[in-house]
């Protein structure tokens, strides 16, 4: 047996450690897993190389991402976290999403998202708790052209006043609190009732949380609420609406804020227009239109 192998790397070689690992791929294997892998074991041996770690370290690092497997559960996603705080679920976002100028951006999914949430009518309020200053978002959907998208659906969620969404809260909260997914009418246009989000920390009780203690970041959110939309024939667009007054805008732990994603909260005294919303003065209007591109 010689030292080069078939491909003239067999043995370890710390110069070209990388190449070593790579040369050991087989000949039929998928050409995407070939270039992930390849570029993955570059990266990962070339900031190997850099920081130089002790084998203490290198534990370390080990025992974070395993304490980061084990946090995980149906509601709890450690690794979704790791990836948000990181800035990597937001470039892979901005990767798969360039839209043409004027569509409505994209922003990150996050870990709360729940399929089949109640459904209801226009102008429904989908806060059950009771909790929060009451909010009135309207507005329409429309494509590229300014044409209304009729039926458009859209699928909102957000937390409560205390900052936390019902599936964080089971028990606590009433189910499907502060979710729901609408139909815009035949004109793009659709209205719900909900209340004003507010900022709040990103599960901070795992090793993200004490990682980013230990970088001297905060594990505030932007003050926000998730807005998918989706039509036929068009691209579906998951959304935040942010709120213009939070004091993370600037400094959202998962670099989730976008400037054309930052919506005007009006604050209406009102009580005429109030009582035609099914609701006390004051509160709060958001005018707020999503625009769809081409599928
Ligand atoms: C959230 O509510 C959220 O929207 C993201 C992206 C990450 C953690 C919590
Ligand atoms: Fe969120």
């Amino acid at each position: 047996p010689s030292d080069r192998g078939p491909a003239g790397l067999a043995y370890f070689d710390e110069d070209r450690s990388a190449e070593v690992v790579n040369a050991r791929m087989g000949q039929d294997v998928s050409p995407r897993l070939k270039q992930v892998m390849a570029a993955l074991v570059r990266h990962l041996h070339a900031a190997v190389k850099e920081i130089e770690p002790t084998h203490e370290e290198w534990l370390a690092a080990i025992r974070f991402l395993t304490e980061t497997g084990q946090m995980c559960n149906a509601w709890r996603q450690e690794y979704i976290l790791l990836s948000d705080v990181l800035g990597v679920s937001m470039l892979v976002d901005s990767i798969n999403n360039r839209r043409p100028s004027g569509a409505t951006p994209n922003t990150i999914l996050g870990p709360f998202f729940v399929d089949g949430a109640p459904r209801y009518p226009l102008g429904a309020d989908i806060c059950r708790d009771g909790k929060g200053e009451p909010m009135v978002v309207r507005g329409r959907v429309v494509d590229t052209q300014g044409q209304p998208v009729a039926g458009a659906m859209l699928d909102v969620w957000q937390t409560n006043d205390d900052g936390f969404y019902d599936v964080q809260q089971q028990g606590v909260q009433p189910e499907g609190n502060l979710r729901g997914v609408f139909e815009a009418d035949a004109d793009g246009r659709y209205w719900f009732k909900s209340v004003k989000p507010r900022h709040y920390p990103i599960p901070s009780d795992g090793p993200v949380g004490q990682l980013l203690g230990r970088l001297g970041r905060h594990p505030n959110r932007a003050a926000h609420l998730h807005v998918i939309v989706t039509a036929p024939g068009h691209a579906p667009v998951i959304t935040h609406i942010f709120t213009p007054d939070c004091p993370y805008l600037g400094e959202d732990a998962v670099f989730g804020v976008k400037q054309a994603l930052v919506a005007d909260f009006q604050k209406v005294d009102d009580p005429e227009e109030a009582r035609r919303h099914g609701l006390q003065a004051p509160f709060w209007r958001v005018d707020w239109d999503f625009v769809l591109a081409p599928a």
